[in-house]
């Protein structure tokens, strides 16, 4: 697949880096303890140093304050890129991510037509709007019903009179806006967008995807076949930094006794049928955010615990109910949608409440049993705490006559006791087994106007350090750096020059490698000389006027000496 490089083991199977972006950033933002060390995320495009990928790695280049702004709120209030969102506009082509064997696929002409459900709050206007028209260019209109818009009380400006214009001019007829009177979260939102809609089959996505080919067929068919089947595509990897849109490999959803969801290696035994990679996977349960199912059996079913707030647990509660109460849950590997990942969530509860806590609790009263104890024992401060009246759904529960959770672990998640054995953590994550990105291009950093080179203010091995002009030296090796295919600049084969993403004014610095792109990502200009830093939009800077310490800074990109810069071997 273009784009991807296999890089990691992980249980005997070779894992891609985009993987590992997914893996790592669901575990760690929907899945880790609170206490845990922050994202690890691993670099999501290969971008080759061709031409192409220079162009489009500078997407996000500030020309002006305009720009700067553009991108420092959008950090603020939406934790991406929104000045390269709002350059990609409304809509653009995207990688084909399917296995090729998908296009061969045949799907019965008379499907199930689909009500897309989507649910935001403060939600990027470019990004809403990418996510609504992914969905009206690549569904045959027969099988889209509607797309139905919740918008759950959100405060920004530009969804309130822009966005009812842009729908009157630019949607008439497909899209309807609903507007929350409160803010209600997403589990009750997407309950208002299912209780509007009138289309067979209730499609849920996220404010921030966007669909690709073909990619609605898929999920309808096995629905078609069996109404107590839901589906989840695989959801693909758009980089908050960059926007880049890369294949996310096939895993499937568990979860851990934390009550994080969390990604699992497929058995390979699911792969090995006669439909080999393009066969729909069983899986324990889903991320969340995307999925379709057949919308008399989403009533049927309870639709979701209105008691739940804000945001987390619903995904796991719905995953147990559909498996306990004579369902299943599949990821259909030829239906490919895009999500951003963020690196943190930019909003928060009303109330300021840990919503996923409480959420957790209801389902784990529910619908657990005995098991509650293995979440309890990991959080016993929630012991004591009220998690308001779920007589409603344990009555849901004895109405369907579901099954036990045992039943739930010993048939769909048997991995559940057999590696974690009580309270164990998985060992998902190995990062001493990763491979090292190839290096292009090696030896010292010159500044042309300084004629000095980029070394390290003090110890080379000095995390946080920062990083001076000094005459050169080609014998030194403190002085030499090493540029990899994922753009990083690694000095002394020890630390990788950083820039904070937030804080943009600050100077960068030598941090440990993380290999996750944005605040390492640079891209070093073959005809401009110039060094890009991808996630800020602006270049390395040096001058004589910078004083005797040498202190290099970040500037927008003017095409000056200041910024020419020269890796000479
Ligand atoms: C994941 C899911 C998400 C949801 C969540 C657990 C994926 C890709 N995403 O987190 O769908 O299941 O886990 O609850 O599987 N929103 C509202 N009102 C709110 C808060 C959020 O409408 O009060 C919207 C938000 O604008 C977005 C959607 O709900 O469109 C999901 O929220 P998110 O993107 O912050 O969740 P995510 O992807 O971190
Ligand atoms: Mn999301």
């Amino acid at each position: 697949m273009p784009g991807v490089t296999l890089r990691y083991f992980c249980y005997g199977c070779l894992i891609s880096s985009a993987t590992w972006s997914v893996l790592l950033y669901l575990y760690f933002l929907l899945g880790a303890e609170p206490s845990r060390s922050p994202v690890q995320h691993r670099p999501i495009s290969r971008a080759v140093p061709d031409r192409g990928a220079e162009l489009s790695s500078e997407m996000g280049m500030i020309f002006n304050q305009a720009d700067q702004e553009v991108r420092d709120t959008g950090y603020h209030r939406h934790a991406f890129n929104v000045l390269i969102s709002n350059r990609l506009g409304h809509r653009r082509p995207l990688p084909d991510t399917r296995d090729p064997q998908c296009r061969q696929k045949s799907y019965p002409p008379a499907l199930p037509a689909a009500s897309v459900v989507i649910c935001f709050f403060n939600e990027a206007f470019s990004a809403l709007l990418r996510t609504i028209h992914s969905v009206l260019d690549r569904t045959p209109t027969h099988l889209l019903h509607e797309i139905i818009l919740v918008d759950d009380h959100s405060e920004l400006e530009e969804l309130q009179a822009d966005l009812d214009q842009y729908i009157k001019d630019e949607l008439q007829g497909k899209v309807k806006l609903i507007r929350n009177q409160q803010r209600e979260g997403l589990i009750r939102g997407r309950m208002v967008g299912a209780s509007h809609a009138t289309g067979d089959v209730l499609v849920f996505l996220d404010s921030h995807c966007e669909v690709n080919e073909a990619w609605l067929q898929p999920l309808l068919a096995p629905i078609q076949r069996d109404r107590r089947t839901v589906v989840c595509p695989v959801i693909d990897i758009i980089s908050a930094d960059t926007l880049a849109y890369s294949p996310s490999p096939i895993v499937r959803g568990g979860f851990n006794w934390g009550l994080h969801f969390k990604w699992d290696p497929v058995p390979p035994a699911a792969l090995s049928g006669p439909e080999g990679p393009t066969a729909p996977i069983r899986s324990p349960t889903m991320a969340g955010g995307l999925f379709a199912m057949d919308r008399s059996y989403f009533e049927e079913l309870g639709r979701y615990d209105g008691g739940m707030d804000i945001w987390g647990g619903e995904n796991l509660e719905i995953s147990f109910r559909i498996w306990m109460c004579g369902g299943q849950l599949l990821i259909v590997p030829c239906s490919r949608v895009g999500h951003i990942f963020r690196k943190r969530r930019p909003y928060g509860s009303p109330g300021g409440q840990d919503t996923m806590a409480h959420n957790s609790l209801r389902l784990a009263h529910v619908w657990m049993d005995d098991y509650k104890e293995q979440y309890l024992a990991l959080r016993p401060e929630l012991r004591d705490r009220g998690y308001g009246d779920i007589s409603e759904r344990v009555a849901l529960r004895k109405r369907l006559q579901c099954h036990s959770f045992r039943w739930y672990l010993d048939t769909v998640y048997p991995e559940m006791q057999a590696v974690a054995g009580g309270n164990k953590q998985q060992p998902v994550f190995n990062n001493k087994s990763l491979r090292r990105p190839k290096v292009l291009q090696r030896g010292l950093l010159r500044n042309l106007v300084t004629g000095r080179c980029l070394v390290a203010q003090g110890r080379v091995s000095q995390k946080g350090g920062a990083v001076v002009v000094r005459p050169c030296d080609p014998r030194d090796p403190e002085q030499n750096w090493a540029y990899d295919e994922d753009g990083q600049l690694v000095l002394a084969g020890l630390l990788c020059l950083d820039v904070s993403e937030v804080r943009t004014s600050e100077r960068p610095r030598l941090m440990k490698c993380h290999g996750s792109g944005g605040s390492q990502q640079w891209s070093l200009g073959q005809k401009s000389n110039r060094l890009y830093q991808v996630s800020v939009g602006q270049c390395l800077a040096a001058s004589h006027s910078s004083g005797p310490k040498g202190y290099v800074t970040m500037a927008i990109c003017d095409g000056s000496q200041d910024q020419q810069w020269l890796l000479e071997s």
